[in-house]
């Protein structure tokens, strides 16, 4: 690399501002073979066009980006700087132009964690891309497709198919978790989620899944979400084994929960087994419907038959998950609940694990199974990471607690802000500020998407005077205003295909595309368009 070293000096009369404008280009030798030559000559270009455009170009990024991603709360100035806080980090730390990179626990900020990738790209970061800018959120998938033969490598090395991911991933997506750190007494400890902490690669099948619902993106689905979700699904199939009792199970695992290692039928990895199994076989079967020519591709290319399909769903159908019917309780994990619930080797949990099931999965079961799960696992859970409160504040919301959701929501908020866990100067916790971003979307704004319709649930914190927030959904540019007192929600459609949209167990009604609808108890109707426009600008 070429270095030289310049001088400046200036004459400068006491109280005079003198202002040093400095430009420079980055390129690697993964962008381009000859990065200085690029780095010059892009540099000369931009220079050439001053200053002044430079800045205007960055400035109009940002503005275009705010446009897209904005949270305003009324009422809680903390709540809306610790949202600002979490936007801007998450919007810096993509880049929807470079599809082999992902994000790293601490984005770019620190050095913890080496930049390594972990589940929480998928499970908390990835969300508010999807729904802010899918291009960034596709990037971040494209990544995990380029680094699916590193998968490949490590399920084979287990002993399996399919494809494991690396439970700390970076530049090739091989394994890179250290197989021993130093423990604060000086002695080497081993450390297992490398090799245990197996639900990754459900996370990555659930993102991609998650990303087509929310997109439409077919031709993502078509071309690369279906060949992710067949080799994680080949993986849970070589990996669970059914046993005498009739049951699959998935054995010496460790789930979100970090305490407990070389576990039993982790609840989490289980779910998410299943999920795993049962979405590649719906999107083999879309793909035999709905785009013929990408199925004989990929199924010359794989070797995907129909019995292989059917295997999966009648896996799906026997690995051992929970809830009890009696207690509604998941067993976080086998023999979990014979457990002290105080002291070593006790049911002292030491992030969401159960409890993000209920963050991910809310239709799936009734609200009591939610309610009883959460009273039950929250009191366990101490929060050893940065992922946990935030999950908390969503459940927390949906079940109407919101004197409790304030509390974690709060919590969540000063891990970078105040450094409440004292591991900040790491870097910020990236998918802890996905984590507030959530809760506010999916547990306090209550916004819940399905197939073609929007139900609304809303659950304003106790201060909170009024909420807005931008959306894309499957194409269409939505904006949504939540009123506290009285209870009111408006919806500005930009643009996109009509939907329909209702408050929970109201009725639904049509939206359209330039038109603003307010909903409000049993009751909606059309509003003027400019109140939430100009209430955004
Ligand atoms: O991915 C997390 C994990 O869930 C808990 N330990 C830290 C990791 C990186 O943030």
């Amino acid at each position: 690399m070429e270095h030289r070293e310049e001088q400046w000096s200036w004459k400068v009369a006491l109280g005079e501002t003198i202002r040093l404008e400095r430009m420079f280009a980055v390129f690697t030798s993964r962008d381009v073979a000859g990065p200085a030559e690029a780095a010059r000559s892009h540099l000369t270009s931009v220079c050439n066009r001053g200053f002044a455009t430079a800045v205007a170009d960055h400035v109009d990024a940002w503005r275009r980006r705010w446009e897209a991603a904005d949270v305003r709360i009324t009422g809680d100035e903390d709540a809306q700087r610790a949202l600002r806080f979490a936007i801007y980090h998450l919007v810096s730390a993509a880049n929807p132009a470079d599809d082999h990179v992902s994000i790293g626990a601490r984005g770019l900020t620190g050095e913890a964690y080496s930049g390594h990738v972990f589940w929480e790209t998928e499970i908390y970061m990835l969300p508010f891309y999807v729904f802010t800018d899918p291009a960034a959120a596709r990037a971040l998938l494209m990544y995990r497709y380029h680094t699916l033969d590193a998968a490949r490598r490590k399920a084979k090395a287990h002993a399996c198919e399919g494809a494991l991911y690396a439970w700390e991933s970076a530049d090739t997506g091989d394994e890179a978790t250290p197989p021993t750190v130093i423990g604060s007494d000086g002695r080497a400890v081993d450390v297992l989620t490398g090799q245990q902490e197996l639900h990754i690669s459900a996370d990555v099948a659930y993102a991609v899944w998650y990303y087509w619902r929310a997109t439409g993106d077919e031709t993502f689905m078509a071309t690369v979400g279906a060949e992710i979700l067949v080799e994680t699904a080949r993986f849970w199939a070589s990996r669970a084994s059914v046993e005498p009792d009739g049951s699959a199970h998935i054995r010496q695992v460790i789930g979100p929960d970090e305490y407990h290692e070389t576990v039993d039928d982790d609840a989490y990895t289980n779910v998410m087994a299943v999920f795993n199994l049962e979405r590649a076989s719906d999107a083999v079967a879309m793909l035999k419907r709905e785009r013929a020519a990408d199925w004989t591709t990929l199924s010359r290319r794989l070797d995907i038959t129909d019995l292989e399909c059917q295997r999966w769903r009648t896996l799906a159908s026997s690995i051992v998950t929970g809830p009890d019917p009696g207690t509604k309780l998941f067993e976080q994990f086998a023999g979990y609940f014979g457990l002290e619930d105080r002291m070593n080797g006790s049911q002292l949990i030491k992030q969401a694990d159960v409890v993000v099931l209920s963050a991910l999965f809310w239709e799936r079961w009734p609200v009591a199974v939610h309610a009883a799960n959460f009273r039950y696992y929250a009191p366990r859970t101490v929060h050893g990471s940065s992922l946990s409160p935030g999950v908390h504040a969503l459940v927390a919301a949906r079940l109407g607690d919101l004197a409790l959701a304030q509390a974690y929501f709060r919590q969540t908020a000063e891990i970078d802000l105040a450094n409440n866990m004292g591991n900040a100067a790491g870097g910020v916790h990236v998918g802890a500020l996905g984590s507030l971003w959530q809760a506010t979307m999916f547990g306090i704004a209550g916004i819940r998407l399905k197939e073609n319709d929007i139900v609304l649930d809303p659950h304003l914190l106790p201060e909170w005077r009024e909420l807005s927030m931008p959306l894309q959904w499957r194409g269409r540019h939505l904006r949504l205003h939540f009123q506290a007192d009285p209870k009111r929600v408006e919806v500005a459609v930009e643009n996109g295909d009509e939907f329909t949209i209702s408050m929970l167990g109201g009725p639904a009604s049509p939206a359209r595309a330039g038109q603003c609808l307010a909903l409000q108890g049993d009751s909606f109707a059309w509003g003027k368009w400019e109140r939430i426009h100009s209430a955004q600008s």
